[in-house]
C-alpha cells in the first residue's frame, strides 16, 4: 500500500500493488473497505470504495477519512479465475 502524499482527513488515494508469490495480480475484482471500530463517544465508521486497476497488478483507491486515527483496512480480491483473497491491514493518519 502505497500513498504520494502523507495521508490526512480527507480524500486520499492509495496504490496497491497485490502479487502472489511475485506475480502481480492482474485483472481483478478489488474492493476495499476502510474502518474505525466504535470508540468511547464515537460511533463505528467506514469508508468502502472499488479499487481502480492501474495494470500490472497495481490498483488505486480513493478513500476520505473523516478523522484522523488508526483506520483498519481489508482487501477483498477476486481474480479473473474467480478465486478470493482477503488481505488486512492499517494505517494511521
Ligand atoms: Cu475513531
Amino acid at each position: 500500500m502505497v500513498s504520494d502524499k502523507p495521508l490526512t482527513t480527507g480524500m486520499n488515494k492509495l496504490e496497491l500493488h497485490l502479487f502472489k508469490r511475485s506475480t502481480p495480480i492482474k485483472d481483478a475484482n478489488v474492493a476495499v473497505k476502510f474502518f474505525m471500530p466504535a470508540m468511547p463517544g464515537m460511533p463505528y465508521m467506514e469508508y468502502k470504495t472499488v479499487a481502480k486497476p492501474l495494470g500490472n497488478g497495481v490498483y488505486e483507491a480513493a478513500f476520505n477519512a473523516s478523522m484522523g486515527g488508526t483506520w483498519q483496512v481489508h482487501i477483498f480480491i477476486t481474480t479473473k479465475e474467480g478465486k478470493k483473497y482477503r488481505l488486512k491491514s492499517s494505517i494511521n493518519l
